[in-house]
């Protein structure tokens, strides 16, 4: 099968850095679900797609999929893919790199016909950020996209349904982002976004499982008022509520193995120095690799901080916006992912993954497998993201040996 040069490193790495460009927030990468930059990027991608030889759609659920047909028709299908919206003021390869990597693979093989087709899927949406909803893209793919998540809202009061219309398509048509009959593996390239694989001094990990994750909204309801005349005994402070509760997540997450959680949004109101905040809204985000304790840690932070704000005389309702159960990846996919990876003389290291990914909902329909590169300082999320050309190379190495196990 053919060699993978650095050009073809390169041009993955260059391709991610011309899809950043495009942004809904000038001066940072931010790209929320069917956002105008995805416009951007969408039309972008699918001249590199043509330009490879592949038909190139859009499914109702805004996915940008390309199709490389097989050496024959009625093929089965590969899957390779990720995301291309992103978190606000991200980096540049969270996602947009499981695109990149597949379409340099193509690249690489410079028009050669395999016994499958290859579809490479840029998902809509992964992160959950306009419509505190996850895996809308992946979601559809699956069929778990319905009136439900349909009507929820974003923060101007656009449901999802009404986003999918304004973006030019037909929420009435979600079953033609449906995996099709014949797509028989789904791999996903993605940076590991943590520390791990740097500290190991290793290029690339084989993900085992991806840990369970549950979302929560927290809104604490007090009683704003003057904060110069208001004596303590009197006050009934919705921040301190929530700062009480926050210092409790905490505790326990550093006092649970394995456990990690995160309150990553706060908004007070009214907002003013002078004003005691009435209304308090934050998130919470728990994840364990282990459903049952990811499931007990949040029982365990959600009733004391419902008993703590009936002692403080503080309203507190809890929503729960999402929730994922830890989700194994294909065995055998994951132990061709790490022959193909020691073929290319490299070791393989087989690791759960923290972040979430839109792995975790194929892998319950189709035998799905994530390969992961080494995030130099384990720092994501973060405008400072960063991957290294020999890393993306051995991916792409990787990607090349896994496809001559899959075409015998
Ligand atoms: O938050 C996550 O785990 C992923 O980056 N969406
Ligand atoms: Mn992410
Ligand atoms: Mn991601």
């Amino acid at each position: 099968m053919t060699a993978i040069s650095v050009a073809d490193a390169k041009y993955a790495l260059a391709l991610c850095d011309r899809i950043a460009a495009h942004t809904d927030v000038p001066g940072t990468i931010t790209r929320t679900f069917l956002s105008p930059a995805t416009r951007d990027v969408h039309a972008l991608l699918t001249a590199e797609m043509r330009a490879l030889g592949m038909t190139v759609r859009t499914d109702s659920a805004g996915n940008l999929r390309g199709l490389y047909p097989a050496d024959a028709p009625e093929a089965p299908v590969l899957l390779l893919g990720s995301h291309i919206d992103t978190v606000p003021n991200a980096g540049r390869y969270d996602g947009i790199l499981g695109v990149a990597v597949p379409l340099a693979l193509l690249r690489a093989i410079n028009g050669k016909r395999l016994p499958f087709a290859i579809e490479i899927i840029a998902f809509s949406e992964e992160e959950g950020i306009r419509f505190k909803l996850p895996f809308i893209g992946s979601r559809a793919l699956i069929g778990e996209l319905g009136p439900d998540e349909l009507a929820r809202t974003d923060a101007d009061g656009i449901t999802l349904a009404q986003a999918i219309r304004n973006f030019g398509l037909d929420p009435a048509n979600l079953a033609d982002a449906a995996i099709t009959p014949d797509t028989f593996t789904f791999l996903e390239v993605h940076i590991e976004q943590g520390p791990l694989l740097e500290s190991l001094s290793l290029p690339l990990g084989i993900v085992e499982a991806i840990v369970a994750q549950s979302r929560f909204e927290l809104t604490f309801s007090g009683q704003a008022n003057h904060a110069g005349t208001t004596p303590m005994d009197l006050r009934r402070d919705a921040l301190t509520a929530a700062a009480a509760f926050i210092s409790s997540v905490e505790a326990l997450a550093c006092s649970t193995r394995g456990l990690v959680a995160t309150v990553g949004v706060i908004h007070a109101l009214p907002g003013a120095p002078n004003i005691i905040p009435g209304t308090v809204t934050c998130s919470l985000d728990i994840r364990h690799a282990d459903d049952a304790i990811r499931d007990s840690n949040a029982g365990q932070l959600l009733a004391q901080v419902t008993a703590d704000c009936l002692r403080r005389g503080i309203g507190v309702t809890i929503r729960e916006t999402s929730t994922q159960r830890s989700m194994p990846m294909d065995v055998a996919l994951a132990g061709a992912l790490a022959e193909a990876v020691s073929r290319t003389g490299r070791q393989p290291h087989r690791m759960n993954s923290g972040a979430g990914h839109d792995a975790m909902m194929l892998a319950g329909k189709i035998p799905s497998a994530m390969l992961f590169l080494r995030t130099p300082g384990g720092l994501s999320h973060h405008p400072d993201e960063s991957v290294a050309l020999p890393d993306v190379q051995a991916a792409l190495e990787t990607c090349m040996r896994l496809l001559e196990t899959l075409t015998h």
